[in-house]
């Protein structure tokens, strides 16, 4: 248990490189045959992608994946034949409803205000063309693809093309396809990792670039990210997940140890606790114990990993202090356990989404509740902010000022064109200036 300065220094986050597993290391030399780092390896699939385009996206799908596609993209009879059980339907169907709906809340109009000087505004579009990553891996994510995919059309995108992973049979998990139809959305790429980023990128001879790639991914698809941004619009990186949970001592401790362990099962995954009541923290050990125990293989193991590597423990002096470390840490996710936590929102700063109350676990807004689950983590929630509609849409300013105004201002532009040393600007302005003057 941490407390005052140690526990300050355990929050204050390093900016370092990614880091990178040994585990990953040697699957790359198992694969490659010699010691490449991550991005040495995304650098070569980037250049291939771009060189070769669909015949090395199906290569590297069947070198990194183990599968090689009759047809990169789902056919639309694959798509219309996909099938999930009725009550999963439903709630694909609940998560779309809930998300879009609180989409539509977010502001998303420009301005254009005309007065007697004329009009200045901000024009806003929609991006044309967005790739959406879905992850496949562990475990399949109908929600990310519908907690990414449902601002981008809310943002009036007319084209989103999604990418995920094949399983090994070559197929894209039914439940996302299902999302996919129930969505409106037809193109679907059966390729994960960087070769999928560099696809979407710079295109192939089938697939068409984007404009903007949204979605969480692993380590290759972040550096991916990192190494095709500029070429096309990188939403945001995200990396592994955390959760703070602070609570004082009227928390549940079950709850605080379950919703510690939900997160705690994504791979990477960082948990902290805070808590002005020492009690409570014996307790939520006790807990912590007792609910991995419980669960289900590989679920524990995730979990436990996560639990014994990264798990932080913080004895707070008080609420105040508690919120101040959270602030400092700025997480993925802040979850308030405590008596009153309507009473702690307005010290909340930093955080990409905060969870209030035991009705509002973190899980519930990983899939139902509304906002997007694609937050900033790695305490980038210091600069970022969750995916939403502005994330699918760009700002034109509007410049539309009238010859009375430009009288009143255009002196002191060309002043400041002749202190820049730029002539023509000024020349520019002021031939405006003087044909004015003849015309009147
Ligand atoms: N909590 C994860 C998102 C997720 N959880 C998807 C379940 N499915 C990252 O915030
Ligand atoms: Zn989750």
């Amino acid at each position: 248990v941490l407390q005052g300065p140690d526990a300050r220094a355990a929050l204050t986050r390093t900016f370092n490189d990614i880091p990178v597993p040994d585990s990953v290391l040697a699957r790359i030399e198992a694969t490659f045959g010699e010691a490449l780092t991550p991005t040495q390896v995304v650098e070569r699939i980037i250049a291939d992608v771009r060189a070769r385009g669909d015949d090395a996206l199906s290569d590297w799908t069947e070198r990194l994946d183990g599968v090689r596609p009759d047809h990169l993209e789902v056919s639309a009879d694959e798509l219309a034949a996909a099938h999930v059980d009725a009550d999963l339907h439903a709630a694909i169907r609940l998560a779309i409803a809930r998300v879009r709906a609180f989409y539509l809340q977010q502001p998303a109009h420009g301005f254009l205000n005309h007065d007697e000087g004329g009009a200045l505004g901000q024009l806003i579009r929609p991006l044309g063309r967005v790739g959406v990553y879905v992850p496949g891996g562990l475990a399949p994510l109908i929600s990310t693809l519908i907690h990414t995919a449902v601002p981008a059309q809310v943002a009036g995108v007319p084209e989103i093309v999604i990418a995920t992973p094949p399983a090994r049979d070559g197929h894209v998990h039914p439940a996302i396809l299902v999302a996919a139809r129930e969505l409106g959305l037809t193109r679907i790429v059966r390729a994960g990792g960087a070769q999928a980023i560099a696809a979407l990128a710079y295109g192939t001879g089938t697939l068409p670039a984007v404009d903007k790639i949204a979605g969480p991914g692993n380590l290759f698809v972040v550096i991916a990210k990192r190494l095709v941004y500029g070429q096309t619009g990188i939403e945001s990186l995200p990396g592994p997940t955390e959760t703070l949970v602070v609570a004082d001592d009227s928390a549940d401790a079950r709850y605080v140890a379950a919703d510690l362990l939900a997160q705690a099962e994504h791979n990477g995954a960082e948990p902290v606790l805070i808590s002005t009541s020492r009690e409570l923290l014996v307790r939520v050990q006790a807990e912590l114990g007792g609910q991995l125990e419980a669960l289900p293989e590989p679920n524990r193991t995730w979990a436990r990993d996560s639990v014994q590597a990264r798990m932080k423990v913080i004895l707070a002096a008080d609420l105040g202090e508690a919120l101040d470390l959270a602030n400092l840490y700025a997480p993925e996710h802040l979850c308030l356990l405590t008596r009153d936590p309507w009473s702690l929102l307005g010290r909340v700063q930093r955080a990409g989404g905060v969870f209030i109350g035991e009705a509002s676990m973190e899980a519930l807004g990983d899939y139902v509740a509304g906002p997007s689950h694609v937050m900033p983590t790695g305490g980038t929630a210091r600069f970022m902010s969750p995916v939403n509609v502005r994330d699918f849409q760009n700002i034109i300013s509007v410049i539309g000022v009238n010859e009375a105004t430009l009288h009143r201002i255009g002196p002191a532009a060309a002043l400041l064109a002749r202190a820049e040393g730029l002539e023509a600007h000024a020349r520019a302005i002021e031939s405006r200036l003087v044909a004015e003057a003849e015309e009147v």
